[in-house]
């Protein structure tokens, strides 16, 4: 076979280089111990290749059914490809491609519900792990709590057991089968970039169970407080760009077959988690994951210092012009703009982790921000601000305001996130951000058309609950933010990111 035939050769079982698979043996469905909802890009370069290193180390019943929400174009490449897609560790050093090789099957959760609740509240799964995005918690950023007005958690709260159309439902209508029939324990695993990701969820699990008809809820209440189900924090780390058709030919000529689904990652990986499993877990650590009692320091350290940060550069970088994050943070602006949000604002609230080396943890964050070879675009990290910004903003920005002091650069991201969202008329905020997708874009267009100026405007959108309700009492808070949108629209983001390190 010529070289350029075996790059239009699809990848399968048969045609993966033995090279690049990262443990020896080819999994099938009785070897499915996980249950992972949210097929995308993060969890293929993350928890699927730490449970190859797990499987290499040690044989167990942990292979992965990975179940996406509705898009099928994953699941079906899966398929086509006997389950195997490969992830391509990018750096200025080149491309190293391995197959995970972990997962036993595909299914796509709005196509074939019942067969995913089957897989979620069977006897031999042990683990349902998450990565559904902030959004797909359907929690209210008002309240933290569950979202009693989303469309979908009403329809699963009537009574929908075989199709339920959020996380929360699939997950409780599962651990309701599984508390009647056989009660095997079971751990539900959040590794989203959720503060207290297992104890958000648990939260969020009792919440739903309590709005249930009584008899419907009884059995399982008990067998929840019987301490069947475990709900650990982690915090996931690993930055994972969505694929392009320029990685596609890049892994085809890596390894010399054709994937329809690799997943580009940065070479850097971290997992902490709170060791707290019902019925055993894949051991991890054999692919360097760390297991701690209190997991919040690392998730703090990880939401403030990196997404927070993330955030301003994604916002500044897209109002600037700028497609990719190497791009924006190499604009002195936006670095010195990254640089006084961490330093300065973020991290005084937080304790750094005992055994992290806080200098060299910053450094490797401005090289990992800068890694051209990896493309990854203002408009990804800009995307669902409205559900992101909820987790990074509110916590530390009150830690300041109460102690007198006025947060600027947190400031500045919520004034940079509006101006990319919901211009006023007349400023155009460019096409990075007109490509953010969020799923309050239209109410925040909304009250920008009802208010006249960046304070009004500021204040509408506080006092509307988008980063919950105790920041609206900060009336300050608000009219900083605003001063700030007025600037971006009149002399532009670097005028305003200017404004913010004089002030600060
Ligand atoms: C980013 C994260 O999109 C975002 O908001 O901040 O996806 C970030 O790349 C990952 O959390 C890195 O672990």
């Amino acid at each position: 076979m010529s070289t350029a035939t075996a790059r239009t050769t699809p990848l399968t079982a048969e045609t993966a280089p033995p090279g690049a698979l990262l443990h020896p043996r080819t999994l099938g469905p009785d070897d499915t111990g996980i249950v992972h909802l949210g097929l995308g890009n993060f969890h293929r370069a993350h928890q699927a290749v730490y449970t190859a290193a797990a499987l290499a180390r040690e044989e167990g019943p942990w292979g992965v059914l990975g179940v996406a929400g509705r898009s099928v174009g994953v699941a079906d490449a899966l398929q086509a490809q006997d389950l195997h897609y490969t992830v391509a560790e990018v750096s200025p050093d080149g491309l190293r491609c391995t197959i995970p090789g972990v997962h036993t099957g595909a299914l796509v959760a709005a196509r074939e519900p019942e067969r995913v609740q089957r897989a979620l509240a069977a006897a031999e799964t042990r683990v349902i792990s998450l990565t559904v995005t902030e959004h797909g918690y359907t929690y209210s950023p008002r309240t933290g709590g569950l979202d009693l007005d989303h469309p979908g958690v009403r329809s699963d709260l009537r009574g929908n057991r075989t199709a339920p159309r959020t996380t929360l439902g699939r997950i409780v209508r599962a651990l309701q089968g599984r508390a009647h029939t056989h009660g095997a324990p079971v751990t539900v695993l959040s590794c989203d970039n959720l503060v207290g990701n297992g104890s958000h969820t648990r939260r969020l699990v009792e919440e739903f169970v309590a709005q249930l008809p009584v008899a419907e809820r009884e059995e399982l209440t008990a067998w929840i407080a019987a301490g069947q189900v475990t709900f650990p924090n982690t915090m996931v780390d690993r930055i994972v760009p969505a694929t392009t058709e320029s990685e596609r030919a890049a892994v085809a000529e890596a390894i010399g077959v054709r994937d329809e689904v690799p997943v580009p990652a940065e070479p850097f990986t971290m997992w902490v988690l709170q060791d707290r499993f019902a019925a055993s877990r894949p051991a991890w650590e054999a692919g360097g994951a760390l297991f701690a009692d209190d997991v919040e320091p690392y998730e703090l350290l990880k939401v403030r210092l990196l997404n927070g940060t993330h955030s301003l550069i994604a916002y500044l970088g897209a109002l600037d012009g700028h497609d990719t994050i190497p791009e924006a943070t190499a604009q002195p602006f936006v670095a010195e703009a990254a640089h006084a949000v961490l330093w300065r604002e973020y991290l005084p609230t937080l304790t750094v982790p005992d055994g992290v080396d806080l200098d060299m943890y910053v450094s490797r964050l401005f090289t990992r921000w800068t890694n051209s070879a990896l493309g990854h675009r203002t408009r990804q990290v800009g995307s669902d601000g409205s559900v992101k910004l909820r987790q990074r903003i509110p916590d530390p920005a009150l830690l300041h305001l109460r102690a007198g002091r006025m947060p600027h650069h947190l400031a500045l991201t919520l004034a940079a996130y509006l101006c990319c969202l919901a211009p006023s008329a007349g400023f155009d905020p460019g096409e990075h951000a007109a490509a953010m997708a969020d799923p309050a874009r239209e109410r925040l267009s909304t009250l920008r058309a009802r208010t006249s100026d960046g304070p009004s405007f500021a204040t509408a959108v506080l006092d509307d609950g988008l980063l919950g309700d105790e920041l609206p009492e900060h009336a300050h808070f608000a009219a900083r933010v605003g001063a700030f949108i007025d600037l971006i629209h009149t002399r532009g983001p670097r005028t305003a990111a200017a404004e913010a390190t004089g002030s600060s």
